[in-house]
């Protein structure tokens, strides 16, 4: 078995990692449009999202795992013995040692903060590999962990691709104890490959091809308000948009109008804009990729309601990568756009005629992230919700986030859950000890 460099940041105390934590959540905080400034210039993101979303959660991840490790108990067990004397099962937690952490474009500084501040918790040290595409606020994280303290070694960046590059060199890497990853289901594949020989715990948040059930008595204008921010916020690229909506018969024409209205009404502009709640796609590859479904969606009989091409401005803004926010109806539940990851601002919009049809469409699919259900009658939105085949269902709302509690997906879309305890148990090695009494 490899020997476990755990470092003196793995036995330092509890309470004194802690406060290192949040010291580096000071520190993001003290150079908060710092980090919005880089956010913005690598992902092309509004500025008002970075500084409402990825910023506050990056700092945000630090305090709560700071505090769950602090207060974390340990499991423990009394257990029988025919001779009635009795033994004490209890647990301790080590660390893994060098986690391997490697993140996506689409929320850079939130999903590698995600993923970093609870394994730092635990003790161990991590190397990290942001995308390629967002390379800026994991370096600058290097410097808050720098000013916070944190002693040389613990917190460690390497850039580059994936394949071929520091992505695989870190994965196949024998002194890699661990790797969590979020990023395309088929780049965890390529991963799990790649680890199999070292045999490496991995934790994977993959993607997504999430279900929005809106019923006839949701309140339409929550339910309304409420998906075009699951179709359109980060521009679609947040793996847990929903790309399929289906909407109750009896309201389908008024609610596809209504998002309709909505996707018309965003505001496409300049990244640096505060009115801007509607940036460019994250490159021109990914541009064509998201046109390809836009144009695929015609080829596979889908009517168009509105949007399905690029935007256009007249100034400097045509060299980025926006498209129009767009909405289908009328595909058939197996077309590829109702089965394939897209990735953008659009959704297919499907009416359905009762909860069973609902359900079993909204199942209908390989990935298995998140689903959002929308209805007035709770024990109907109960119901519901624990129908779904996936690790986060959200009633009458959507990427409201708690996080202690467990995240992650079924099938495609990943293995294993992260969040509170769970990041911790993922992070740590488990020991179990029995003690005859
Ligand atoms: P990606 O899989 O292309 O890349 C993610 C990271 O993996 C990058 O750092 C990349 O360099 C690296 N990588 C690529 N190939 C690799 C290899 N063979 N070995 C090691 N590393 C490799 O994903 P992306 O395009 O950056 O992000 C978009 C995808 O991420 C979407 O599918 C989305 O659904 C998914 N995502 C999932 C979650 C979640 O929590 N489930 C969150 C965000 C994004
Ligand atoms: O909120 C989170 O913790 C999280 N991991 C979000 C992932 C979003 C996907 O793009």
């Amino acid at each position: 078995m490899r020997p476990r460099r755990v470092g003196n940041w793995g036995k330092l105390a509890v309470a004194a990692r802690a406060a290192l934590l949040h010291k580096i959540a000071d520190g993001i905080e003290a150079r908060f449009s710092d980090f919005v400034q880089a956010e913005v210039a690598d992902t092309g993101k509004p500025v008002s999202l970075a500084s409402k979303i990825d910023v506050p959660r990056g700092a945000a991840n630090f305090r709560v795992f700071a505090d769950l490790i602090k207060n974390a108990g340990i499991e423990a067990f009394r257990t029988e013995t025919p001779d009635s004397v009795a033994a004490l099962n209890y647990c301790v937690r080590k660390p893994l040692g060098v986690v391997g952490i490697i993140t996506p474009w689409n929320l850079p500084l939130l999903l590698l903060t995600w993923k970093a501040a609870p394994a730092l918790a635990c003790g161990n040290c991590v190397v990290v590999k942001p995308s390629e595409e967002t390379p800026a606020t994991a370096t600058l994280l290097a410097e808050a962990m720098q000013d916070a303290g944190i002693p040389k070694g613990i917190y460690n960046v390497v850039h580059g691709f994936g394949p071929g590059s520091a992505g695989e060199f870190l994965t196949s890497h024998p002194d890699v104890d661990g790797i969590t990853f979020t990023g395309e289901s088929r780049t965890g594949a390529a991963i799990m490959q790649t680890v199999a020989p070292t045999v490496k715990p991995v934790s994977f948040e993959l993607g997504g091809k999430n279900a929005a059930i809106v019923f006839a008595d949701c309140n339409f204008e929550e339910a309304t308000g409420g998906l075009s921010e699951a179709v359109f916020l980060n521009t679609g690229q947040v793996c847990l948009c929903a790309e399929r909506v289906y909407v109750e018969r009896k309201i389908f024409g008024a609610f596809v109008q209504a998002l309709k209205q909505k996707a018309e009404t965003l505001h496409a502009g300049w990244p640096s804009d505060e009115r801007t709640n509607l940036g460019p796609l994250i490159s021109a590859q990914h541009r064509e990729k998201v046109l390809s479904y836009y144009r695929l969606a015609l080829e596979e009989g889908a009517t168009l309601v509105t949007g399905g091409g690029v935007l256009k401005f007249g100034d400097d803004r045509d060299h980025g990568f926006y498209v129009q926010p767009t909405i289908y109806t009328g595909l058939p539940e197996t077309a590829r756009c109702v089965k394939e990851e897209i990735f953008g601002p659009v959704c297919h919009v499907a009416p359905f005629d009762s909860e069973e049809e609902a359900v079993a469409m909204a199942n209908d699919t390989k990935y298995g992230l998140a689903a959002s259900i929308w209805t007035s009658d709770l024990r109907r939105g109960h119901r519901v919700a624990q129908q779904m085949n996936v690790g986060i269902t959200w009633v009458n709302c959507w990427f409201l986030r708690d996080l202690r509690t467990p995240f992650g997906g079924a099938g495609l879309s990943g293995i294993g859950r992260e969040g509170g305890m769970h990041s911790l148990n993922f992070y740590s090695e488990l020991n179990n000890i029995c003690i005859r009494l």
